[in-house]
C-alpha cells in the first residue's frame, strides 16, 4: 500500500529552524533549481526575490517524501507563485525552462565564478562584470585593483576551489588546537560551520576558539597566527579585532575577534608528505559567556540561522546574535548603545547584556 500523501498542514512549520532538514533529502531537483534562481536574484542583488526561492527551497528540503504533484505543495509554507511556476515545470518536464537559461547566461556563470573567489563579494563580482571582465585571466590582467584578500584568493583559486575533506578540516582543527595549548593550555578549537552539520566537505573551515575562564581568550589569536606564520603555515591572513560593544555593526557579520587566513598544510593520508594546498581557515575567538550564540551562529547554516533570528523576534520577541539573546525592552532601558550583530541596534550598555537565556 502507498502511503498516504495527503498534504497535512501540521508537516511543516512557518519557521526553518522548527523543521527537521536533512542534508540528504527527497527533492534534490526542485531545491537545486529553486537555488539556482535563488543566487540568479542575489547577484542582480534582489535580496527579497532570492529569500523567497530560499525559503521555497527550504521547505522542500524539509518534506518527509517526493513532491509529485503541486496538490502536495498545500503542506509547504511560503510557496509563491513563481516557485509554483517552476515547480510545476520541472515535475511536468523533467527541468525549467528559466532554470537552464540562467544557468546557460554568461552573466550567471561569470558572477558564479567571480563570487566563488576569496575576497569578492557580489557587489565587486557585479561591478567587473559590467566592465566587460569575464575569466580569472581577465582578472589577473587588472591586478592592481584587486585588494591583497583579492590577489591570495587568485593566486590560490585553483587549490580553494577544490572542497576541503572532513579528515582535512579535523588536522587542520588538531593542528590548531595544539598550537594554541602550547600558547593558552586550557584552549578550545571547535570545529563549526558545515562540518559541525555533518557535511562531509566545505568550502573552508570554520574553527571557533576559546578558554574556560573568562578574558583569557583574548591573548590567543594573536601570538597563535604569529607562531603558524612562523612555521610557514600560513599563506594569508588578515586579522580583525573584537568590535563588540565598540562601534556599530555595518553589515550582518558579527563583531568576535577573528581570522580570516589561508593555510598551507600537509594533505592527511596524501602519500607524499610534502604534498601540501591552500586552504580557507577562518577563525573566530569567542568569550566564554558567549560562547553557546557563538557555536550556534557559527554552525549555520545562513538560513537557518536567519530563521532561528526571524522565530527569535517575532515569536518569543528577543533578539538573538551570536553574541548572544536578548530581551530589547530590557536592554532599551538601560541607556547608552549597542549594536549586536546583524546589523540590529539595540540601545543598551555593554555591561546590561549578558546573555540571560539559551
Ligand atoms: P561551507 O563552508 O561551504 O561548507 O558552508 P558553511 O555552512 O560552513 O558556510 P560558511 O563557511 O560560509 O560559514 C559558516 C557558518 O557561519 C554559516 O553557516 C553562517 C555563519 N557565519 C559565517 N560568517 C559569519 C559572520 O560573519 N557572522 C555570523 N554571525 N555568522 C557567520
Ligand atoms: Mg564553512
Amino acid at each position: 500500500v502507498t502511503p498516504s500523501k495527503e498534504p497535512d498542514p501540521a508537516v511543516l512549520p512557518a519557521y526553518g529552524c522548527q523543521r527537521r532538514t536533512p542534508l540528504a533529502h527527497h527533492n534534490a531537483m526542485l531545491t537545486e533549481a529553486l537555488e539556482t534562481l535563488a543566487r540568479d536574484a542575489a547577484f542582480g542583488g534582489d535580496e527579497t526575490r532570492s529569500l523567497a526561492f530560499t525559503r521555497a527551497a527550504s521547505a522542500l528540503k524539509a518534506l518527509p517524501w517526493r513532491l509529485g504533484s503541486l496538490r502536495d505543495l498545500a503542506a509547504l509554507p511560503g510557496i509563491g507563485k513563481h516557485c509554483r511556476r517552476v515547480i510545476q515545470e520541472v515535475l511536468e518536464d523533467g527541468s525549467s525552462a528559466e532554470v537552464e537559461a540562467v544557468r546557460r547566461s554568461e552573466q550567471y556563470r561569470t558572477m558564479q565564478l567571480f563570487t566563488g573567489i576569496f575576497g569578492v563579494g557580489t557587489r565587486t563580482a557585479a561591478s567587473w562584470y559590467q566592465e566587460g571582465l569575464r575569466t580569472l585571466a581577465d582578472l589577473r590582467a587588472a591586478g592592481p585593483r584587486l585588494s591583497r584578500q583579492q590577489q591570495a584568493g587568485l593566486q590560490y583559486w585553483e587549490d580553494l576551489a577544490t572542497p576541503v575533506t572532513l579528515a582535512e578540516a579535523e588536522a587542520i582543527r588538531e593542528l590548531v588546537q595544539a598550537e594554541a595549548r602550547r600558547i593558552l593550555p586550557d584552549a578550545t578549537v571547535t570545529l563549526v560551520g558545515g562540518f559541525r552539520r555533518g557535511k562531509p566537505t566545505g568550502h573552508d573551515v570554520d574553527l571557533l576558539l576559546s578558554h574556560p575562564e573568562e578574558g583569557r581568550e583574548q591573548a590567543l589569536l594573536g601570538p597563535l597566527v604569529a607562531s603558524l606564520e612562523q612555521q610557514g603555515l600560513l599563506l594569508y591572513q588578515q586579522r580583525q579585532p573584537n568590535t563588540f560593544g565598540q562601534e556599530p555593526s555595518s553589515s550582518s557579520m558579527d563583531q568576535f575577534e577573528r581570522c580570516f587566513a589561508i593555510a598551507r598544510l600537509a594533505l592527511p593520508g596524501a602519500g607524499d608528505p610534502s604534498a601540501r594546498r591552500a586552504t580557507r581557515v577562518d577563525l573566530v575567538v569567542a568569550p566564554r559567556s558567549q560562547f553557546a550564540f557563538a557555536l550556534l551562529g557559527w554552525t549555520g547554516s545562513r538560513h537557518f540561522e536567519r530563521e532561528l533570528r526571524r522565530f527569535a523576534g517575532r515569536q518569543r520577541g528577543l533578539a538573538l546574535s551570536s553574541h548572544g539573546l536578548y530581551d530589547p525592552q530590557r536592554v532599551r532601558t538601560r541607556g547608552g548603545t549597542l549594536w549586536g550583530g546583524w546589523g540590529a541596534p539595540y540601545a543598551g550598555t555593554r555591561a546590561a547584556l549578558a546573555p540571560f537565556c539559551c
